[in-house]
């Protein structure tokens, strides 16, 4: 993976324009519009990123979409704009219950395509996704943006080299609480048609990633259980609907050659706002990785002298970290939008190249296998092994 870009060149030779069509223009909408315009400001790409097309439903929100994010055209066809041979990248930033078909026709249209967490709503769809990216011979990617933090992506560096030796344990938690209170109007989040599942694969996808990307771990079998709490909910028209989602999902998983680990999602959980956090154990010390800290990485070895043991705070934002010296002087912290640009900015980098980005759809079909065996055991009560 490309973690350290060189910093852009002032008399860079005229790029060819990159024109990206981003359907969806919502939360995620927003984040990927702020990296596409960011990413050939900070990175030295072999393109020049255009926003070109912003695609939604409604014509009046697509077109406040276009105006806010900066895109040249707004559009409701996204088959007309699959069609076009001006679009070289389709950018999926919709709901769950979409990415599948939109990634299915953009490949199909000869397109690359990144694609919003979790993959797809099924392992069967994400098996049909790998095998279309294969066909079309297309760059994908899984806009899994915390690997792309400097500080975790320091840790699976610090990993790889044997820092901590071989992987033990890893336990991860993704805590969030805004579903705390039933009066909660009900979402497309609540909903198992369009999400899949609720806080599992919303944040599990995100604890699952991670953990495949720091350690290289396979996951081999897994065991969960899950809770909803408020099992029914207002829509914003004040009609009852139901949650068909978990509003929380903990499972215990087995690693190819022995390491185990722990994880838990959860939506209800009073004060925790966006609390990703994620140590890994080793023969010979720790990680540990914290979203609301992301700039910080705590890491402790055995092999420091015994008197000065203890974990130690890694601040990683100087240059000789991943992505830092992109951006500003050493010391100069980043924020959750910079994962963003990270991971478009390597996605556009790997377009020329023999690069294999990751995350890219076999890695998303991995996490979709994980997810769904953690659903099969909640469901029979019995550890399930994950088949991808
Ligand atoms: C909502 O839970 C959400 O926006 C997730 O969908 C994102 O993936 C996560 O990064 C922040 O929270």
């Amino acid at each position: 993976m490309v973690t350290s870009l060189p910093k852009p060149t002032t008399t860079g030779a005229r790029r060819r324009p990159l024109r990206v069509a981003m359907v969806g223009h919502a939360f995620m909408g927003r984040a990927h519009s702020n990296a596409l315009r960011q990413a050939n400001r900070f990175f030295d790409l072999p393109y020049e990123v255009v926003a070109q097309v912003v695609v939604g439903r409604d014509a009046a929100r697509v077109e406040a979409a276009r105006k806010k994010f900066g895109f040249e055209e707004g559009s409701t066809d996204l088959a007309a704009v699959l069609a076009r041979d001006d679009i070289d990248l389709v950018d999926v930033a919709t709901p769950n219950d979409t990415h599948a078909s939109i990634a299915l026709a953009a490949l199909k249209a000869n397109k690359h395509v990144m694609c919003e967490k979790p993959l797809a709503l099924s392992v069967v769809e994400a098996r049909k996704m790998v095998a279309a990216a294969a066909k079309a011979k297309r760059h994908v990617g899984v806009w899994h943006n915390y690997r792309r933090c400097p500080a975790a992506s320091l840790a699976q560096r610090m990993i790889a080299r044997g820092d901590l030796g071989a992987v033990r344990q890893v336990r991860a938690v993704y805590l969030q609480d805004w579903l705390s209170s039933a009066e909660t109007p009900w979402s497309w989040r609540n909903d198992k048609a369009v999400c899949g599942s609720g806080a599992h694969g919303d944040l599990n996808a995100h604890l699952i990633d991670m953990t495949r990307f720091l350690t290289g771990l396979e996951f081999e079998a897994v065991c969960g259980v899950e809770q909803t709490y408020t099992k029914k909910r207002k829509d914003g028209d004040g009609k009852p609907r139901l949650v068909d989602v978990d509003d929380a999902f903990a499972f215990l998983a087995r690693f190819a050659g022995g390491a185990i680990g722990t994880f838990e999602s959860t939506r209800v959980a009073p004060g925790r706002k966006n609390h990703n956090r994620i140590e890994v154990s080793g023969e010979k010390g720790s990680i540990a990785w914290n979203l609301e800290r992301m700039n910080e990485l705590e890491v402790f070895r055995f092999d420091e002298p015994r008197d000065g043991q203890g974990f130690r705070t890694v601040m990683c934002m100087d240059g000789v970290h991943p992505y830092a010296a992109n951006w500003w002087p050493d010391g100069h912290i980043l924020g959750y939008e910079h994962t963003f640009v990270h991971t478009l900015a390597d996605f556009v980098r790997s377009l020329d190249s023999a690069l294999r980005f990751r995350p890219d759809f076999e890695d998303g079909l991995a996490v979709q296998a994980v997810l769904e065996a953690a659903q099969k055991s909640t469901a029979s009560g019995r550890w399930q092994t994950v088949k991808n």
